[in-house]
């Protein structure tokens, strides 16, 4: 057997990090033939419960997990660290603007940047889920001095599973049958799942389903999913946003390579495709080959509503950027 990926996930006490860490000990990120080495961080007051956590995990005898170590620090806890899962973050308090939800939990990514470039393993990849998470990203990114850029990424694929099944229910097919479904933008209200793009057995989703309820139900309800939950559960998704990093990073290093002819949704640095402008990290369609690397899918055409979807999304962006524009180094 090849040697253990050493997997670090931040927030590993809280409600996602329970839904994550068994799938990923169970075999479920990097496949079932590699053993893994969870590295987990939490801040020091939660560190009792993560023991709790371990114990769990230890109880669970997962013959893939050759390891768990824990660190109540980032450069503890990213030593030699081959994926790295940002999703420890402060939540949005009640009533708190998002500008000040960036401005609190900004800083949080500096430091975990600092961390990756000095500790990680050389083949590093990182997935940011702890909101804003696209900023987050660029903020870690930024302040991750000689790690390649492409290797921060930010989830969007929660969106793009929720906007996928609310297809499949509209159109009375099983949720497999959903292709080509990419969400573009932040992770955030503006995102945009491109409809236009998106293939219902194969047909295109705007000659299946009614193209009024695309622009109106479709897009609001997948827009306010996360608030339809916490309202429902009383707590935010956390088994589905677990799920949707499995998707995520089991696509993009975990062997799972995309097909030729569909593709996934992840936000990553812009390369100006599209007119996205570089400087952001911004969710677009993209292909992976299960080994690190992924391309954006290239050549779709935009109508100008798409264009007109994409682009409030990255001025948003833009914006978020501006407020953080001191810890980018
Ligand atoms: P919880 O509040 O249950 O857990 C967060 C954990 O992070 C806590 O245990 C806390 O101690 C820890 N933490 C805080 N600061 C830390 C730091 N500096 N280093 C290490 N650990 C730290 O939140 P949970 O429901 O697990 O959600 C985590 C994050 O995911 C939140 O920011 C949330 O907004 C975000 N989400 C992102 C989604 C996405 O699609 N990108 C969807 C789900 C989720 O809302």
């Amino acid at each position: 057997m090849a040697t253990p990926v050493r997997v670090a996930v931040t927030g590993a006490a809280g409600q996602i990090g329970y839904a994550l860490l068994f799938r990923i000990a169970s075999g479920q990120l990097m496949g079932t033939d590699r053993e893994v080495i969870l590295q987990l961080v939490e801040i020091p007051p939660a560190m009792a419960a993560l023991q709790g956590v371990v114990m769990e995990l230890e109880d669970c005898a997962f013959p893939l997990l050759s390891g768990v170590e824990t660190a109540d620090n980032p450069t503890d806890g990213f030593r030699d660290a081959n994926v790295v899962c940002l999703v420890g973050a402060k939540p949005r308090g009640q009533g708190q603007e998002r500008g000040d939800l960036i401005r609190e939990n900004g800083p949080i990514f500096t430091g975990q940047g600092q961390a990756i470039a000095g500790a990680a393993a050389d083949d590093v990849v990182v997935a940011v889920v702890g909101n804003p998470a696209n900023t987050n990203a660029l903020i870690a990114m930024a302040n991750a001095e000689g790690v390649a850029q492409e290797r921060f990424t930010a989830m969007t694929r929660l969106d793009e599973n929720r906007a996928r099944s609310q297809l499949a229910q509209k159109a009375g097919v099983p949720v497999r049958e959903v292709t080509n479904l990419a969400v573009w933008g932040n992770h955030s209200s503006t995102m945009f799942p491109d409809f236009e793009h998106a293939l219902i057995g194969g047909k295109p989703a705007a000659d299946v389903l009614d193209r009024d309820w695309l622009e109106g139900e479709f897009l609001a309800t997948v827009q306010k999913r996360g608030a339809a939950v916490i309202e429902a559960r009383g707590q935010s998704s956390a088994a589905s946003a677990a799920n949707a990093l499995i998707d995520h990073v089991s696509n993009w290093v975990g062997g799972r390579a995309t097909a030729a002819d569909d593709w996934v949704s992840m936000a990553v640095p812009s390369d100006g495709s599209y007119g996205v402008p570089q400087g952001i990290i911004s969710s677009f369609p993209v292909r992976t080959d299960g080994k690190g690397s992924y391309e954006i899918v290239q050549g779709l055409e935009l109508s100008g509503y798409a264009e007109g979807r994409i682009k409030a999304s990255y001025e948003e962006l833009q914006e978020e950027r501006e407020v953080i524009a001191d810890l980018l180094g």
